[in-house]
């Protein structure tokens, strides 16, 4: 038997669970992309990726990591021979995330800083661009931002010291507390918001239902985008996390208390920002869709306009948006980088000291390359591609071998049924086998054929750009999936002990 950490409790897993999945993805990307996408018709295929995909593959991931207890790719390798290189994919596609993700709360420390004085002025696009990113052009590296570089060195110190105190007593305790403590700043910033003139009309707005875009395909890949991103599944986070429950925890239950807690915070952070947004535009006297925006801006350059329009308490509503940011994002990357914390220890037999170490420190070091003037762009870039071709297709992969090729879904499914309060009906099979794989599937297949018609940024950014740091880095992770599963384990038990 071997030593696995372990979490504490049930709830201390939920916490954590919980912590990974809500993130930047629901506070930032959520309302601009429902918005993008049909408003209020969005959650027609939000809603059926959430229940068809997005909480059967958590269970699915649950299950995996609490029967087979290990890493990613070593719970994979359990379930049968040749699955290694998928938990590797999706260790790469973390990783990947991990360099940018940590640049984002980076700005946001930096933004709470600049919130005690509105040192963004009047002028906040021109601030954030020209002033604080000090933004090149695409042709060079351009030098260190010391402004982002100083606030991502101490992302990394926090982060890495969490990972380094371990599962119950670094990541278990840390989310415990910044969980609670994010969703009630984040609910005094929406009951402000919702108090606000205009807000109403920015509702109106976000829930206007837009009929039109509901057969596009690019509306169901969004929905499906989304759902993955925000759930943290399709790149190993939740394998990892669940190889350390208890033996005797509820799967099912838990998969459900973090769905449905995910995409609360996710409709939370949609009408909180919509509030904010109409009361802007009532500011302004122009209508909300002349302000609304997705992304960096978002967050980085229409919110600090809103907390300068603020009837009161600038300072304090600044702090506590940009507050609960880092939260939001310090929780789930913790999550991103313990998947290959997980993976290292396993593969190579070191302790968790020297994973952090070099693992940890190697992510740091690359993620400095989003700390130079070029940082906005090649984040934009590798954000993007990692999303198109990473996330959601490294978890089509994940549930074509479980579901196709393995054959596992019944003995998983008597595995969660056999811990779980809540049985597992046909259609979480049906889900998983059918109905994701050829929806997702096609969607994959139409989103590539798409992409190499027409270049992301519609001609923004120079194809040779997107080449190196778009198309490269995403079949890089895949790459390294492959590499890394050729090479032997030291001293690993593959064989799976119930
Ligand atoms: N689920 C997280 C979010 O919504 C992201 C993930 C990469 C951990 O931001």
């Amino acid at each position: 038997m071997e030593n696995r950490a372990q979490f504490g409790s049930r709830a201390g897993f939920i916490f954590a669970a919980v912590g990974s999945a809500i993130g930047l993805g629901n506070i930032w990307r959520f309302p601009a992309v429902a918005y993008d996408n049909g408003g209020g018709a969005f959650f027609l295929p939000y809603l059926f990726a959430l229940l068809t995909a997005g909480i059967p593959l958590l269970i699915l991931e649950f299950a995996i990591g609490h029967k087979y207890r290990g890493s990613a790719p070593l719970s994979l390798t359990r379930v049968r021979k040749g699955g290694e290189w998928i938990g590797w994919w999706q260790i790469g596609i973390s990783f990947v995330i991990a360099t940018y993700y940590s640049v984002i709360i980076a700005w946001a420390l930096s933004y709470t800083y600049f919130s005690f004085n509105l040192n963004w002025g009047s002028d906040t696009t021109n601030f954030l661009i020209a002033d604080y990113l000090k933004v090149g052009d695409t042709a060079s590296m351009g030098s260190f931002v010391p402004g982002v570089l100083i606030p991502l060195i101490l992302v990394w110190v926090i982060v890495l010291g969490i990972l380094f105190a371990g599962v119950k007593k670094g990541i278990e305790a840390a989310t415990k507390i910044m969980i609670p403590l994010l969703v009630v700043l984040f609910l005094v910033i929406v009951i402000r918001a919702l108090t606000l003139d205009g807000a109403v009309e920015g509702l109106n707005q976000f829930f206007k239902p837009d009929w039109s875009t509901i057969a596009n395909g690019k509306v169901w890949v969004a929905a499906y985008g989304q759902i993955f991103f925000s759930l943290s599944i399709g790149f190993a986070i939740m394998i990892t996390y669940s190889s350390y429950l208890p033996k005797k925890s509820d799967i099912t239950n838990s998969a459900f208390i973090t769905g449905f807690a995910n995409s609360g915070f996710e409709l939370l952070a949609g009408f909180g920002v919509f509030a904010a947004l109409g009361f802007m535009a009532a500011q302004q006297g122009v209508g909300v869709n002349e302000v609304v925006q997705g992304g960096v801006l978002l967050a980085f350059s229409v919110f600090p306009t809103i907390i300068n329009e603020l009837p009161g308490f600038q300072q304090v509503f600044g702090v506590l948006f940009f507050v609960s940011l880092t939260l939001a994002g310090l929780t789930s990357l913790i999550s991103i980088v313990e998947t290959y914390m997980a993976g290292i220890q396993e593969k190579f037999n070191v302790s968790r000291a020297k994973a952090v170490t070099f693992g940890g420190g190697l992510t740091a070091i690359v993620s400095l390359v989003f700390a130079t003037q070029n940082g906005l762009n090649l984040l934009d870039v590798a954000d993007y591609f990692i999303n198109q071709f990473g996330v959601a297709m490294a978890g089509l992969f994940e549930v074509i071998f479980i579901a196709w090729f393995a054959k596992q879904l019944k003995p998983l499914q008597s595995h969660a049924d056999s811990v779980s309060d809540i049985r597992l009906g046909a259609w979480w099979r049906i889900s998983l086998s059918v109905i994701t794989p050829l929806v997702l599937g096609y969607m994959m297949f139409d989103n590539l054929r798409q992409n190499l018609v027409g270049d992301y940024g519609g001609g923004d950014y120079p194809r040779e750009f997107l080449f190196k740091y778009g198309w490269t880095v995403a079949l890089g992770a895949m790459f390294f999936g492959i590499l890394m599963s050729l090479k032997q384990w030291k001293g690993h038990d593959l064989s799976y002990k119930s």
